[in-house]
């Protein structure tokens, strides 16, 4: 529902219509770099979005932390466009970018969930992510509406930049229209997805690996993990396995293997073989057909085919899935983790 309702309204006779973005197709032809700032999984969100900005649209992307952000001195102008992101917009530190971005002469664009927060009265313009009040503290619904929106605004920039045809555009609003059945499909997964997870219970350490946006994947599905069940967990990179985290690895770990780009399959391949050959369980995630990965994994979770850019949405369905039914088994408040805030705002 929550993908529905931040797309839906943006698709008008198969064209998107962002009307609150404020920026007429020159603005947004002459964007030189797009600046991306958030905190926690919404962070998450904006790194998957570099990929899709950057391969779609073709505008370079930074990526940072807010709670990093100032100490860089961040180059800003007014070529660069700043997008904030924040289900609560209350998150201080988000809040002190905005200012900097905004003191730097940037355009910022709020990317928020309640409205009439204080990142949506400060941006410049706001996108809501309609996904509606969140009551748990670890966020699910409304990082999958912050995707949505952050797909339908680089698809909108690649067409006014000419640099994806019409039929491509028709094809992937129809794939970005399926997703919410599709979830409802991966939802259906639950009691598999909880055998699983019992049997990790008492892990100790749990990695997750991808590459491209699978890695950004990882950390999302990592974050959800340890912020609800308290296990350590780490996302890697799956090609800087060899530069130390390999050595973690210890007979049972679990590796979990995100793989839904088809164009990386095969080292992703060759990174489980080098978990697995140490003594890690492999736990696979992929697309549907993709049957040359049992050979590499203990258990394999499908997910429905969908656009190379979309998979975020669905393959992240059986991760979170994965941290509540540890954190449920192991007897955590699911809903309101230990030490943590649903807004941080100091
Ligand atoms: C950012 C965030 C959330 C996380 C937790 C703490 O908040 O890191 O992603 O789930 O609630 O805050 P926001 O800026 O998106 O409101």
């Amino acid at each position: 529902k929550a993908i529905t309702d931040t797309v839906a309204p943006r698709i008008k006779e198969e064209q998107i219509v962002i009307e609150e973005l404020g920026m007429s197709d020159e603005e947004i032809k002459s964007i030189q770099k797009i600046m991306i700032v958030a905190c926690g999984s919404a962070y998450h969100a904006g790194v998957t979005s570099k990929y899709i900005f950057e391969g779609l649209a073709r505008i370079p992307v930074e990526v940072d932390v807010a709670s990093e952000f100032r100490y860089r001195d961040p180059i800003l102008g007014d070529g660069t466009l700043v997008l904030i992101i924040s289900q609560s917009g209350e998150t201080a530190d988000s809040l002190a970018a905005l200012r900097e971005a905004k003191r730097k002469g940037s355009k910022v664009l709020g990317i928020v969930n309640v409205v009439g927060s204080s990142i949506a009265r400060e941006a410049d313009n706001v996108m809501y992510t309609w996904a509606g009040p969140e009551i748990a503290v670890a966020t699910t619904k409304a990082y999958s509406s912050q995707l949505a929106a952050l797909y339908l605004l680089a698809m909108k920039f690649a067409g006014v930049r000419g640099k994806i045809t019409p039929e491509l555009q028709r094809e992937m609003l129809s794939d970005l229209r399926k997703l919410p059945k599709q979830v409802e499909v991966l939802l259906k997964q639950q009691e598999k997805v909880q055998k699983f997870a019992n049997r990790y219970l008492a892990a100790k350490d749990i990695f997750f690996i991808g590459r491209g946006i699978d890695y950004a994947i990882s950390m999302e599905g990592s974050l959800k993990l340890k912020e609800i069940s308290y296990i350590h967990s780490e996302a890697y990179a799956a090609g800087e396995l060899k530069h130390g985290t390999i050595s973690l690895i210890e007979e049972g770990t679990l590796v979990a293997a995100v793989l839904t780009q088809e164009d990386l399959y095969k080292k992703m391949i060759s990174n489980m073989v080098e978990v697995r050959t140490r003594g890690a369980f492999v736990l696979a995630i992929t697309n549907e057909g993709n049957t040359e990965v049992e050979r590499a994994a203990d258990y394999v979770l499908y997910i429905p085919k969908t656009n190379k850019y979309f998979t975020n949405s669905l393959a992240i369905i059986p991760l979170q899935l994965f941290g509540y039914y540890v954190s449920v088994g192991r007897g955590c408040d699911v809903d309101k983790p230990r030490n943590l805030a649903k807004s941080v705002t100091v």
